[in-house]
């Protein structure tokens, strides 16, 4: 559904200020709607999945794993697809009022995509560089968008989200380097002039809620902190915006109607999308293509 469309139909959850930030910035947070309860169950859940960690040595289709990670010292960059991994992510990204919140933003009918659990550990978790979400996995229209939930408080000194405001609404930029190989990151030399003063921080207490536009240039910092940073994101669209390449993290909820009903026909916006290389094989993670050689990993992203 494209965005004037959405925009007839009041929000549910979402003051409509709120909203009306998130289309003109493509990024905004949503404080007081995730209890108590709901965090208490998902992070149980998540230190199930940590401790499960402790016996995982290398990368594998679950966990991407950090520098130092070992059965005594967990440090985990993602567990992929969390909602295949505990029934209590499912119930969450579908259940939940993070749906609730997609719906004020992707219209009633909202489709689940995909999942993830970002973690950034204390003293030394990733950054992430600048880029565009939907170049690596493009639908017929912008609607699809993500909802991140930080499970603990997330101030400056831990790596939250950080968006360029109105980059949603900008030229895309290619996600490939001058040589063809798909990096998902964006040279801060690249960037719009006067970038740095378009930068928004996404910080939050645990339970808010981080919306993100799939145009919109984002990134986060390493968190040199003493607390870990995870981020629980969930990937929504209008139920008539259609994938036209393979999730690069599928499961069996993928094409799940959450809110509303399924769509008859697809909703195709004109702006066209750069394609990413096929996932058919497998999909190793940002962090592997960001990666460069050399690099000071303690380089920030501004
Ligand atoms: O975890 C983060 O800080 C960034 C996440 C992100 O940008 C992504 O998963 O696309």
């Amino acid at each position: 559904m494209l965005p004037a469309e959405v925009l007839k139909h009041p929000t549910k959850i979402m003051s409509a200020a709120i909203r009306d930030q998130f289309f003109a910035e493509g990024a905004a947070v949503v404080e007081n709607v995730i209890d108590a309860g709901w965090l208490k169950r998902l992070r149980a859940a998540m230190d199930e999945i940590i401790d499960a960690s402790r016996k995982v040595s290398a990368n594998d289709g679950k966990f991407v794993l950090e520098d130092g990670h070992g059965p005594d010292t967990p440090r985990l960059r993602r567990l992929t697809s969390p909602v295949t991994h505990h029934p209590t992510f499912w119930e969450f990204a579908s259940q939940s009022p993070a749906a609730d919140v997609a719906a004020d933003v992707c219209g009633p009918d909202v489709k689940f995509y995909h999942s993830k659990l970002n973690f950034k550990w204390p003293k030394g978790g990733h950054k992430f560089d600048w880029h565009h979400d939907i170049p690596a996995w493009p639908h017929t229209d912008y609607s699809p968008m993500t909802v991140g939930l930080y499970l603990q408080d997330c101030d400056k000194e831990q790596g939250p989200l950080l968006a360029i405001k109105g980059s949603h609404e900008g030229p895309m930029h290619s996600m490939y380097d001058k040589d063809g190989n798909w990096t998902l990151r964006i040279q801060e030399e690249d960037l719009a002039a006067g970038w740095q003063d378009r930068v928004i921080s996404l910080e939050g207490a645990a339970g808010s809620l981080v919306l993100l536009n799939s145009r919109v240039i984002h990134g986060s910092a390493r968190n040199m902190s003493d607390r870990m940073r995870p981020l629980l994101l969930n990937v929504y669209s209008s139920a008539d915006s259609m994938p036209y390449v393979v999730n690069p993290i599928p499961s069996e909820y993928e094409g799940r109607i959450v809110r509303g009903e399924a769509a008859r026909f697809a909703s195709h916006d004109p702006r066209g999308c750069e394609l990413p290389p096929d996932w058919s094989g497998g999909y190793a993670g940002p962090w592997k293509h960001q990666k460069r050689e050399g690099e000071d990993p303690a380089a920030p992203i501004m």
